[in-house]
């Protein structure tokens, strides 16, 4: 009876060895990462490769895979790893210091990410800690597994395989336990939080501010239905209590204020339609939501804004910062510190505990979400997140109209359509929508009653329908007078325009 297994199956059996030591590395990495408050190996590296990504690239994932772009980044991310580690292991059948080397290097890499990680409340000793376990279990896990393969087996002794098998479940069970750690340590609560109510509560809904049509936007967004955009691959989980922000820079007097400091001035609620510039045209990246916290200047002033500065930066706890002008923070449309959307604290996927909302400016320069800080600054003195990958530093909303119903490629009965939809010019107001029909003459739609220059309007328009392929073209006008351009612009790097139009066709 033969002693040494096959090349093909020691080759394998070493591809084995890597996978399991490095997923158990990879766990137990996870583990500590969690336990001690730090991003876990696998999110750092997935936010280094974000932030590597260059624009373009990133566009088209956001535009191909839409809401699901971190799920795919993730698996992107997990299957490289397992390819790469099997090659390891494949390897280490004959080169085993190569092997091992593979391995440190791989560690290495995830440690650099978790260095590089904004997030990282734990500090650097909790992040060198889940270093030197994923050093421990996944470069001497493999070492271990890869001698036990190879030790010579001598007549007379047990199976080898037995001592191969003690092996692969030590360093098994070392993952298991990292994983268990991972899911036991579970997050800090992110809804821990009591809102009080509102010392001043939004202005009612205007009766008949938006139409009973079916497919129309509500005139406020369900939460569950708000739109989410950020660049974080895993919703920070902010504990509220130790949670402090901090307005700094060009103030006469810093301030440090708890999440409970906030709670306890009299807060303000607030309907406003919050937009991101990466809506295209006839998009749904838009929402209103019912806010609730204190006025952004309220706190500016107390902080004493000084002379020359005409910027706050936002920073949020996952290291990503926003520009926005001094100016809309301060006058009056209330840009507001949120603490509530809809009645309830924020959702941690909204900014748990804090954010900001700006009534009027693209979400990506004005709504920093898991606030931190707020710096009174210089737009000539600072970057931000976006505008370091080419987007603008200042950027109102554009003037813009949506056609909700009916949707593209309807199938209608000759007749009255009911067609319908939303128009936003925040801060400015909408004063009139128009719908034509194959290019025909623009057609006055009825516009819901206004609920303030802050959030979108209703418009519908009943349309005498015969049969035919047909297309309908919205544009709206905007209190100033200025009329929503025809001209397609992309979302780089201030904001898309041009009319919404929508091809349906009449029987
Ligand atoms: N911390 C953080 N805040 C952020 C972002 C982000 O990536 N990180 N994205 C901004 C962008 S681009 C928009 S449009 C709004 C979206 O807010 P929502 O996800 O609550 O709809 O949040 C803003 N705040
Ligand atoms: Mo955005």
């Amino acid at each position: 009876m033969t002693t040494t297994l096959s090349p093909r199956a020691s080759r394998l059996g070493a591809a084995a060895s890597g996978l399991l030591a490095g997923a158990a590395g990879v766990l137990a990495g996870e583990g500590f990462s969690r336990l001690l408050g730090v991003t876990g190996p696998v999110v750092a590296v997935g936010n280094r490769a974000v932030d590597l990504t260059p624009r373009p690239v990133k566009e088209w994932a956001i535009d191909t895979f839409g809401s699901s772009d971190k799920l795919v980044l993730l698996a992107g991310v997990l299957t490289t790893l397992v390819v790469a580690l099997a090659a390891i292991g494949w390897v280490g059948a004959r080169h085993r210091t190569a092997a091992l080397g593979g391995m440190t290097l791989l560690v290495g890499l995830a440690a650099v990410s978790m260095l590089l990680d904004p997030a990282q409340g734990g500090g650097l000793p909790a992040v060198l800690g889940a270093v030197l376990a994923m050093l421990l279990v996944g470069v001497g896990g493999l070492a271990w597994l890869l001698s036990t393969l190879r030790a010579p087996r001598a007549e007379g002794e047990g199976p080898r395989r037995r001592s191969v098998l003690a092996a692969a479940s030590g360093v098994a069970a070392v993952g298991v336990a990292g994983g268990t750690a991972r899911t036991l340590a579970g997050q800090p609560a992110s809804s821990g939080l009591s809102l009080p109510d509102p010392a001043q509560t939004a202005e009612p809904l205007p009766d008949g501010v938006s139409f009973d049509v079916d497919g129309l936007t509500p005139h406020v967004t369900p939460t569950a239905d708000f739109y989410r955009v950020d660049t974080a691959l895993e919703v920070p989980r902010v504990d509220a209590e130790n949670h402090v922000l901090r307005i700094t820079g060009m103030v006469d007097r810093p301030l440090e204020l708890t999440v409970a400091d906030l709670l306890d001035r009299p807060l303000v609620e607030r309907r406003i339609t919050l937009t991101c510039v990466s809506n295209e045209v006839g998009g749904d990246l838009l929402g209103t939501a019912t806010w609730i916290g204190l006025p952004v200047r309220e706190l500016l002033e107390e902080a004493g804004i000084q002379q020359g500065a005409d910027a706050v930066r936002s920073v949020s706890t996952d290291g990503y910062t926003a520009g926005t002008p001094l100016e809309v923070l301060t006058d009056d449309r209330e840009a507001l510190l949120a603490l509530g959307m809809n009645g309830a604290p924020l959702p941690p996927e909204h900014g748990y505990p804090l954010r900001m909302v700006t009534p009027g400016l693209y979400g990506y320069v004005s709504a920093t979400k898991w606030l931190t800080e707020l710096e009174v600054t210089r737009f000539a003195d600072f970057t931000a997140y976006w505008t370091d990958r080419g987007y603008a530093a200042k950027a109102p909303i554009k003037l813009s109209s949506r056609i909700d119903v009916p949707g593209s490629f309807a199938q209608l009965e000759a007749g009255d359509v009911t067609v319908a939809g939303v128009a936003w010019a925040q801060t400015v107001g909408i004063e009139r929508v128009e719908v034509r029909v194959d290019e025909g003459e623009w057609q006055d739609a009825e516009l819901g009653v206004e609920d303030s220059d802050q959030t979108w309007r209703a418009w519908r328009w009943v349309w005498p329908a015969e049969p035919g392929s047909h297309r309908l073209e919205v544009r709206a006008t905007d209190r100033a007078g200025k009329v929503q351009t025809s001209r397609r612009e992309p979302i780089a790097p201030d904001g898309s325009t041009g009319w919404h139009n929508t091809t349906v066709s009449v029987a």
